[in-house]
């Protein structure tokens, strides 16, 4: 970090890759500093892509100083603080791997890695680095809607009692339409599994955060709907140039899973990109035996809570608004009733993670939550392998890893 003479010293931050996390992450870093009060002042010094045209582009619309093409030079720079990796999931581990060796602080989207082996070494390399006060973190930044911190927080405060069951699931619809083209999500050696690691991870990591519970073993099956797709002349997929023939969808398009928590608690997963009409349907539900509690990100500003200790005439589902100054990361914004969107989490995740770097704490999750993920849904792809048998979580490690 950079400092002058009274100022908050300058955290100065390189983004890789340019696409929707892209926007996403640079409008938090364009917006947290303005919000919240920030022990450094992140500065949004450049911003990697392939395509030069098209990242200058980007960082002239997002408000980047600089754009480059080369990874590679730009964490070499002695003006580069921390490095966010916002590109597909085949590139997150030798960033992330040279971004620690260089003594540059990490923010890496989910899920951390292809494969558990590369979150090992990411995890490795992110230990290795906190060894000299460099911190790294993963984007799984539905844990700071305020309703998810807030439902973690009434979990621990013993809202709904002993846990007895957990439902968790994410379901989207934009693969419906079999003519939609050949993707990088929809292609193994890029994205390294389908609805499983895009979206199930974010329910595997919602479900572990809120009731501090790991995931031990799961069951689960995986499928691909629709197997091949139109190939558009650019190969990205999403060109729009006239369709060149089919290719092979080589990830799953629904993953359904049960997991056995530690402490024996069962869950119940479903990942899926064909749920017609759902569109970004991030939700769980933890019962429990002094009630529940619910949270659907597409009403994103409120739980839904069950008081099983309330006079039997008053017992029903309650809705809370969780727009109140009190409720976590909500006195940096609006007024009770204002609501907050998708993209305050953003800024959330900045300002944890730049306060963390300052603290010299890690910030969660860590690449050791990253890889726990992954290593839940590598066991989820080996059960669907195994017709579905139960796989314990880490197992994998005695099987090579695909
Ligand atoms: C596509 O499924 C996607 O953009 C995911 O990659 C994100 O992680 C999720 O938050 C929204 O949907």
């Amino acid at each position: 970090m950079s400092t002058t003479d009274g100022a908050p010293p300058r955290l100065r931050v390189a983004m890789i890759g340019y696409g929707f996390m892209g926007a996403a992450h640079s409008q938090g870093w364009r917006t947290s500093p303005r919000v919240f009060d920030l022990p450094a002042e992140p500065e949004m010094a450049v911003v990697v892509g392939r395509n030069a045209a098209a990242v200058s582009d980007a960082a002239a619309k997002w408000g980047w100083a600089e754009s480059a093409t080369d990874w590679r030079e730009v964490i070499g720079r002695n003006d580069i603080d921390l490095v966010d990796i916002v590109t597909p999931g085949d590139s997150h581990a030798e960033i992330a791997i040279a971004a620690l060796d260089a003594g540059k602080h990490v923010l890496c989207e989910k899920p951390l890695a292809n494969t558990v082996a590369e979150a090992e070494a990411m995890t490795d390399a992110a230990t290795r680095a906190a060894a000299r006060g460099i911190r790294a973190m993963v984007g799984f930044t539905y844990r700071r809607v305020p309703a998810v911190t807030f439902l973690r927080d009434l979990i621990a405060q013993g809202a709904v009692g002993r846990i007895a069951q957990v439902r968790a699931s994410y379901r989207q619809d934009w693969l419906v339409d079999p003519e939609m083209p050949l993707a990088w999500r929809l292609q193994k050696e890029h994205a390294g599994s389908g609805a499983l690691g895009d979206i199930g991870a974010h329910a595997i990591d919602l479900a572990q955060f809120v009731t501090g519970m790991k995931l031990e073993k799961v069951s689960g099956v995986v499928d691909t709907i629709v197997k091949q797709r139109p190939l558009l002349g650019a190969g990205s997929g999403l060109s729009g140039t006239a369709a060149e023939g089919y290719g092979e969808v080589t990830v799953d398009d629904v993953a359904i899973f049960t997991g056995r928590f530690e402490g024996g608690v069962l869950g119940s997963f479903e990942a899926t990109r064909f749920a017609t009409g759902r569109k970004n349907a991030l939700s769980i539900e933890v019962s429990g035996d002094k009630g529940a509690l619910a949270f659907d990100l597409e009403d994103l500003n409120t739980l839904s809570f069950y008081d099983r200790t309330a006079p039997n005439q008053t017992q029903g589902f309650t809705r809370i608004l969780v727009t109140e100054s009190e409720h976590p990361y909500v006195s940096g914004w609006w007024p009770a009733g204002h609501m907050l969107g998708y993209e305050h989490g953003f800024s959330h995740q900045v300002k944890d993670l730049v306060e963390g770097i300052v603290e010299g704490v890690d910030p969660h999750p860590t690449f050791a939550e990253g890889l726990q993920v992954q290593r839940v849904l590598a066991a989820v792809e080996q059960s669907s392998e195994r017709e579905s048998a139960w796989v314990r979580v880490g197992a994998e490690a005695m099987t090579p890893s695909t």
